[in-house]
């Protein structure tokens, strides 16, 4: 049994709703942090998200996973068409166990996590010693981004 942690985000439509029912059909939910309302980053002519991060028990490889993800997403209505654009919800692989992973379409940690304060966060909610692979603690990688 490996511990995976996932990110939420929605930036349309009744975002709590969404967020809450793709964590209804996340397989092995064992919590849910906090959301969060946050300012978008990157694209930032968009509307406010809420974010946060499900911790999952899973059996599943990391690319099963993934495609559980994806089939989420797609379910939940999410059009993949613009990159960084708005969407109805944003499922991301962040970690999986101490797995460090580059393979075509999955890396992990996720890419992008060290710079995302909406990500780590709610990481640190979850469980404030955790480290990820690679990269250091997420308390420390917090205060890195401050
Ligand atoms: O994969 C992340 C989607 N996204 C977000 C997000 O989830 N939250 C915030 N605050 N900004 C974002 N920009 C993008 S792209």
């Amino acid at each position: 049994m490996t511990v995976a942690y996932v990110g939420l985000g929605a930036n349309l439509g009744d975002r709590e709703g969404t967020i809450r029912a793709a964590v209804a059909q996340l397989p092995g939910v064992v919590a849910v942090s906090p959301l969060r309302e946050t300012d978008p980053v990157g694209v930032t002519d968009q509307p406010q998200f809420l974010n946060g991060v499900a911790a999952l028990e899973t059996e599943l490889t990391p690319r099963e996973l993934l495609d559980v993800l994806l089939t989420v997403e797609r379910r939940l209505g999410r059009d993949r068409g613009e990159r960084w654009g708005p969407r109805t919800i944003d499922l991301d692989l962040l970690l999986y166990g101490d797995e460090v992973i580059d393979e075509d379409g999955l890396t992990v940690p996720h890419p992008r996590l060290r710079e995302r304060r909406f990500v780590l966060e709610p990481l640190a909610d979850l469980a404030p010693k955790l480290v990820v692979p690679g990269l250091g603690g997420v308390e420390e990688l917090l205060a890195e981004l401050d």
